[in-house]
């Protein structure tokens, strides 16, 4: 069973689509901490109620990014995770914090990446009349939003669409794709190597897995 640490700083829907992953035992492995950088994150209920040590560590806190990074750092190095998954987390990490645990890192980006990188990605999808937007698992590196893609799902853009219609339509795809990439990760059938990712020993394309580049 691998160790999974995961880092929020919102509502956590997508922690809560790990957690019943994990309780119906569809990923080999257990989230054994749930770091917040926001003290009233609805995350923290969500580890609450299911039972996992859940911490706060806010970056407000801390006098530069580096000695914040280092406190959240030497909290996970407590828990020794296999892997490390952003979930709605909300702050740049360091390289330093990157190299340390190089390979280890997941997050999920709401958008089709390498499209909108960054924040306010449903917004930007809109006003661009943009017809179909989505989101994207990928390792974390050095690169913001720009780590090896492993897996993208679309949704479509209505004309008569609010921002909020298309942010639920992403995060429905979202609570389905993650656990399922967590779920490689933890068999050992998905690794990054020199910044690609390999699934079954197989390169990635460039658009993630089952896309046609
Ligand atoms: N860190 C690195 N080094 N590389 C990535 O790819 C990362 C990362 C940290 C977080 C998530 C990312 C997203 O999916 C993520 C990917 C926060 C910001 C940001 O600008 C940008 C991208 C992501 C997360 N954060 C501001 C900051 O100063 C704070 C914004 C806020 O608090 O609202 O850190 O979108
Ligand atoms: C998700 O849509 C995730 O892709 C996005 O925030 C939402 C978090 O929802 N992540 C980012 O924007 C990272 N910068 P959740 O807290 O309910 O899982």
């Amino acid at each position: 069973m691998k160790k999974i640490v995961i880092l929020v700083s919102g509502s956590g829907s997508n922690l809560q689509a790990i957690i019943d992953a994990c309780e119906r035992q569809q990923i080999a492995g257990h989230i054994v901490a749930v770091i917040s950088n926001k003290a009233d994150a609805f995350a923290l209920e969500r580890a609450k109620l299911a039972h996992i040590p859940s911490h706060v560590i806010s970056h407000l806190d801390y006098p530069s990014r580096e000695q914040f990074d280092e406190a959240v750092a030497k909290k996970i190095a407590y828990y020794q995770p296999d892997l490390i998954v952003l979930a709605g987390y909300m702050r740049i990490l360091t390289a330093d914090f990157i190299n340390r645990y190089a390979g280890k890192i997941l997050n999920i980006h709401p958008s089709l990446l390498p499209k909108y990188p960054g924040l306010n990605t449903h917004h930007r999808a809109i006003v661009s009349g943009d017809k179909e937007h989505g989101t994207t698992v990928h390792f974390v590196t050095k690169e913001l939003d720009g780590g090896p893609i492993i897996l993208q799902a679309k949704v479509p853009i209505f004309s008569d669409d609010k921002e909020q219609d298309v942010i639920d339509r992403v995060l429905t795809q979202e609570h389905q794709i993650y656990p399922l990439v967590i779920k490689w990760f933890c068999s050992d059938r998905l690794i990054m190597l020199n910044d690609k990712a390999y699934l079954d020993k197989q390169e990635i394309a460039a658009g993630g897995y089952g896309s046609d580049d």
